[in-house]
């Protein structure tokens, strides 16, 4: 398909379709964190926040989600409330094609979210967290093999200590996923900006992303780049406090039988509730973090190529 337009499958809304034809500044945005991972209706009101703090950097946002079989780039509030109460798929790349084909409506994880930006080309994409690698029975995130496939920059906080963060950073070597740390010489474990694990690569400005991934698209050098930014540090929750709720949450999955890609959600809904909601709170501010940083990425990107 030709990049920037719609088609049959995939509609793109006149102000993404704009930004793209001008080279300005765009940024994808992923729904499974707004359907899945917040309650309502502080999803909502984030989706609102992150509007304004794009426009605020004169960027165009691009949500992404499929509504009834249809992919959108570019959702409006409508869309993002018709997705989020219509008890959305939370899907991966893989299952792009199935939700289309029945006509579903699905909320995109990173993986889904990072594959149609990059058919329709977007550059830069802010999320909270990546999947990764869960502890104990075989099971790693489609996240992984999609940033190592395809080429876009991922501006996240690490991703969640209820992963096994340390095979996640093996994962993502073996699969020639460029990491880099914002900032930090710690891979950040979401509501935690610090962490045990360390960070080879640090960069200090957003220009040198941009650079980065300049140069590996050049050369043809597959995958993302994926940006480490921690959590900022006033909004951060201790990790000995969010274990023992997760502790908690656990033994409540192992209890209810809860597996599989469920377990994720589940398990932020109830650490949301155990911490009195200051984990949301957190969520919601490492994301505007995230997305004001993926921003800069972006207008340094536009502004190069002028
Ligand atoms: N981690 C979080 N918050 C999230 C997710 C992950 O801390 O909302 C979502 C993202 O959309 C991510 C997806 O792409 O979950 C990974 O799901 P799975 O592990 O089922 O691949
Ligand atoms: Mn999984």
């Amino acid at each position: 398909m030709k990049v920037g337009y719609s088609n049959q499958f995939l509609r793109i809304s006149h102000e993404v379709v704009d930004g793209l034809d001008r080279r300005l500044p765009v940024v994808a945005l992923e729904t499974t964190v707004l359907a899945h991972g917040l309650p309502y209706p502080q999803n909502l009101e984030l989706a609102k926040e992150i509007d304004q703090i794009c426009r605020s950097y004169g960027v165009v946002p691009a949500t992404i989600g499929i509504i009834r079989g249809e992919i959108i780039v570019g959702m409006n509030f409508e869309e993002i409330n018709t997705l989020i109460s219509d008890e959305p798929l939370k899907i991966g790349t893989r299952e792009i094609p199935y939700a289309v084909a029945l006509k579903k409506t699905a909320a995109t994880t990173v993986s889904a979210t990072v594959r149609i930006a990059r058919i329709v080309g977007i550059d830069v994409f802010a999320t909270g967290g990546i999947g990764g690698v869960h502890p104990g029975d075989w099971d790693v995130s489609q996240d992984i093999t999609e940033l190592c496939k395809n080429t876009c920059v991922v501006v996240s906080s690490g991703c969640k200590s209820i992963l096994d963060v340390r095979k996640t950073i093996e994962f993502l070597e073996t699969f020639q996923v460029t990491v880099v740390g914002y900032r930090t010489t710690k891979f950040p474990i979401f509501y935690e900006c610090i962490s045990d694990y360390d960070l080879e690569y640090v960069v200090e400005h957003p220009k040198e992303i941009a650079t980065i991934y300049t140069v590996k698209k050049e050369l043809g050098i597959e995958g993302s780049v994926l940006v480490a930014n921690p959590i900022p540090a006033e909004y951060a929750v201790s990790e000995s406090e969010v274990q023992t709720y997760i502790k908690t949450a656990l033994n409540e999955c192992f209890e209810k039988g809860i597996t599989g890609k469920t377990v994720t959600p589940y398990l932020l809904s109830r650490i949301a509730e155990l911490s009195g909601g200051k984990t949301v709170r957190a969520n919601a501010e490492l994301i505007k973090n995230n997305v004001k940083l993926a921003c800069e990425i972006a207008r340094e990107l536009a502004m190069g190529q002028t």
